[in-house]
């Protein structure tokens, strides 16, 4: 029987399935293994069910050689090297599409908290400062009719699009490559660069992969370039943002606010940020939903299951590490 490590708590149905076809180690308390130990528990594992936490490199699977296959639990998989792995013959994969429409949902509501400064709103109520409504009280941007700037239109992206549609906001987008025109029709949205979409949108929205070309894709040239009315919104990864030249566009009110699910350094959050009244903080919680988290969970575990009984896994990322593959 093959072996495998689960490395963070994932349903029990998950580990039900995984057993019925493999001998499985599952990190079930859920602390994460400092690298050293996740390397001696995957001494003789033939894959893993990573979470976007692991850190998989060249290093790793060179310590870990009966390693096959990687199976991300996440969309994003900025935390393993495709290539290194595609060198050393072992398949990786993601889970796309399960989580689209979560996210987008959480997109809308992020972008809603933010423009209308609900979680503001909240903590002035339960600290007890609120004496009663007046005119001129917490007022923020209106979302309805705002002109919408997307950065990267993948799933995620256009399912925010189709969203924003019924707020009757304008939507751009700019993303590395454009959008087929049926993908723009159905979503309403107009390509334009970078920079137009900085200076014109009223609400920016990142959405994109993180890598070494969209590292700071935000920094503060970025922020000057944006409206003092302007909203951010970062649904992507942390380091796609400067978090620190964020702190500053938001401390001289470069920018209006900003409504945050991902962070440079995560689970650390710049302590700037902590400290201002002008950002919706969130823990990495957009495709949190209990039925995407279990559907998440259950396409790494499929696709793990794939990959070691010599099918094609269904989100294989890296088909070409068959060229790599010894014996
Ligand atoms: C998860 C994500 O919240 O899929 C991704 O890329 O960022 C999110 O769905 C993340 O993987 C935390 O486990």
């Amino acid at each position: 029987m093959k072996k495998i490590l689960v490395t963070r708590e994932v349903f029990d149905e998950t580990i039900a399935f995984l057993k019925t076809r493999f001998d499985v180690e599952a990190n079930q308390g859920d602390r994460p293994f400092p690298r050293d130990e996740l390397i001696a528990k995957l001494q003789g594992r033939d894959g893993v069910q990573t979470s976007s936490s692991d850190r998989v490199d060249g290093e790793l699977l060179d310590r870990c050689p009966t390693v096959k296959a990687v199976c991300n639990t996440a969309v994003g998989y900025n935390n393993i090297d495709v290539e290194a792995c595609t060198k050393r013959g072992v398949m990786v994969t993601n889970t796309p599409g399960v989580l689209t429409d979560s996210v987008a949902d959480y997109s809308i509501g992020l972008i809603i908290a933010t423009c209308r400064r609900m979680t503001e709103g909240e903590a002035y109520l339960r600290t007890g400062e609120w004496k009663g409504s007046f005119l001129k009280q917490m007022l923020g941007q209106d979302v309805h009719g705002a002109t919408l700037g997307i950065a990267g239109f993948g799933r995620i992206g256009q399912a925010i699009a189709r969203r924003a549609r019924g707020f009757d906001m304008k939507i751009l987008y700019h993303s590395r490559k454009r959008a087929d025109p049926a993908a723009e029709a159905e979503s309403g949205a107009a390509y334009v660069g970078k920079e137009e979409l900085l200076r014109t949108a009223d609400i920016v929205l990142l959405i994109l992969p993180y890598g070494p070309e969209t590292h700071h894709f935000i920094g503060a040239p970025e922020l000057a370039m944006m409206k003092p009315s302007a909203v951010l919104v970062n649904m992507a990864r942390g380091g796609i943002v400067d978090d620190a030249a964020l702190v500053e566009a938001l401390k001289s009110k470069t920018i209006w606010a900003a409504g945050l699910d991902v962070y440079e350094n995560e689970p650390r959050v710049n302590p700037g940020l902590m400290q201002l009244r002008n950002v919706v903080l969130s823990p990495h919680i957009a495709s949190a939903s209990e039925p995407t988290r279990q559907a998440m969970a259950m396409t790494a575990a499929r696709n793990l299951a794939a990959a070691l009984s010599g099918q094609a896994p269904p989100n294989l990322l890296n088909p070409e590490y068959r060229n790599f593959v010894k014996g």
